[in-house]
């Protein structure tokens, strides 16, 4: 089968602080992320977001050695992004998805002036994707907070925070608008409803009823869309031809069965995990539905006088999302699924990762679908794979041909949204290269089309290695055939 649309954009994307290391080089500060610990978890599919208590973070910053922090290390693409770069051309990338550490520009948050040296390194790493021809879309704040913001203001949960977040804004406006064909403010925005810490900068432990939890997350979550919309205003005026989008961590999910308790509850479910973040970004306000779960569950949330007005104005020109699986709602079950807002349940008919998550391919055509009958936006997938446990065989090699198998099923529903009438114009693969996971820090949860000898305590050489699924793709990328 031939893919059907000749200028798609196909790629891979990163976030800074899972590839980048160099966490205290060149002035930049610590990001909150780079102050999690690596523990080794026992159950991985019942161990997705750790809470952990300020007092490990305080740790942390006492930790100078940091080998138990991965993520300040990364893959050490600061130093060797030449390399890696060269390899997403050689794989036949067309657009790269980037994060940009807000930590190396503005360090305290509240800099009077931004660090060129983090300025320049950002600069260097674009030129080298513009000489190559390569797309670049750049993701402001990838969960990666200034901890001194976090000291300082109280991450998201202060307004000023929003203030801080436009001059990193405009600076990045200034200085990259013309090597940056798509901005995205926040990735998943939807983070701040599910881990305060990751999302808004918010420790868990500050909050002592769920009730306090809820509005401090709905609170947070505001103020990123005032500032999503805000730096949408000003990035239209600064850099006119860039497009501007939103990415929702978007699980799709199933009612267990056709009883209709079961399905409304996977429309409320829905609309609370999904349709709310994507309806106010791109319809530009909260739906009347969110009000109602707002005022039975007495969350309260403090806006401005023009704050209805700024979300009306500045809706988002695109809309990105990341895809890795499905899950399915019951009443049933109760609490288990109820109380689960990230996986949802079991799906009988599907396979899942040894992390849980279910691989469901056709479910992206399903969500392509939904999108674009909701909102009538082009769609871009952001993020999608599949994250196994591998090491190099003798060939130096990893014969993945579960990840082949993974992104051709995946390939093959785009291309039948697209025969459906969807406008979906791009995929950024998670991730061309093995990076530390986002969620649990492991460095041997790899989802890359290049193996880096790393292991979950940066013990290794760095080295980088091709799978199977890089020539996979590269062969994809001439003939288009699935
Ligand atoms: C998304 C994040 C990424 C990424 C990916 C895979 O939620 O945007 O940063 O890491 O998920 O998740 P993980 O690394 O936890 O397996």
């Amino acid at each position: 089968m031939k893919f059907i649309k000749d200028d798609f954009l196909w790629g891979g994307a990163t976030a800074a602080s899972q590839i980048e290391g160099a966490y205290n080089i060149d002035g930049k500060s610590l990001t909150l992320l780079e102050m999690k610990e690596f523990k080794p978890l026992k159950d991985r599919a019942n161990n997705h977001f750790k809470i952990t208590d300020k007092s490990d973070f305080l740790k942390a910053i006492e930790n100078k050695e940091g080998l138990h922090y991965p993520k300040r290390f990364g893959i050490d693409f600061y130093s060797r992004y030449k390399e890696d770069i060269a390899l997403f051309k050689e794989a036949g990338m067309n657009v790269y998805r980037m994060s940009i550490a807000w930590a190396r520009i503005y360090p305290n948050g509240d800099d009077q002036k931004p660090n060129e040296k983090g300025l320049n390194f950002y600069k260097n790493v674009l030129n080298e994707c513009k000489e190559k021809n390569i797309k670049v879309m750049v993701t402001m704040s990838h969960f990666d907070i200034p901890y001194s913001i976090v000291e300082k203001y109280g991450g998201w949960l202060n307004r000023k925070t929003i203030d801080l977040f436009l001059k990193y804004a405009e600076t990045l406006f200034t200085e990259f608008c013309d090597m940056v064909d798509y901005w995205l403010p926040f990735n998943e925005i939807n983070m701040a409803t599910w881990s305060t810490e990751t999302g808004l900068g918010v420790f868990e432990s500050t909050f002592k009823t769920k009730n306090e939890r809820d509005s401090a997350s709905y609170q947070g979550l505001h103020n990123q869309f005032i500032a999503q919309a805000k730096v949408i205003e000003l990035g239209k005026k600064l850099c006119p031809s860039a497009k501007f989008g939103c990415m929702v961590a978007n699980i799709t999910t199933y009612s267990l069965n056709c009883n209709p308790i079961n399905e409304i509850e996977n429309l409320t479910r829905q609309q609370k995990t999904r349709w709310f973040f994507y309806d106010v970004v791109a319809r530009g306000k909260y739906p009347t539905y969110i009000k109602r779960y707002f005022e039975e569950e007495n969350i309260n949330i403090q806006m401005e006088k023009d704050d209805v007005e700024i979300l009306e104005k500045n809706v988002v020109d695109f809309i990105s999302f990341s895809y890795y699986m499905s899950a399915t709602v019951a009443v049933e079950e109760g609490e288990k699924t109820a109380g689960n807002l990230i996986f949802g349940g079991k799906n009988p008919y599907l396979k899942a990762s040894e992390w849980g998550w279910q691989i469901d391919p056709i479910g992206l055509r399903i969500t392509l679908n939904e999108l674009w009958d909701r909102y009538q936006k082009p769609l871009f997938i952001a993020e999608n794979g599949i994250g196994v446990l591998e090491t190099l065989n003798d060939q130096n090699t990893v014969e993945d041909n579960y990840r082949i198998e993974y992104l051709s099923e995946h390939f093959k529903q785009i291309n039948e949204a697209i025969k459906d009438g969807v406008d979906v114009f791009g995929y950024t693969m998670w991730t061309p290269i093995d990076v530390v996971s986002a969620s649990t820090n492991e460095m041997s949860k790899r989802y890359g089309m290049i193996f880096v000898d790393y292991d979950d305590y940066h013990n290794g050489t760095g080295n980088r290695f091709k799978k199977k699924s890089f020539d996979w793709f590269q062969n994809f990328m001439k003939n288009k055939e699935l």
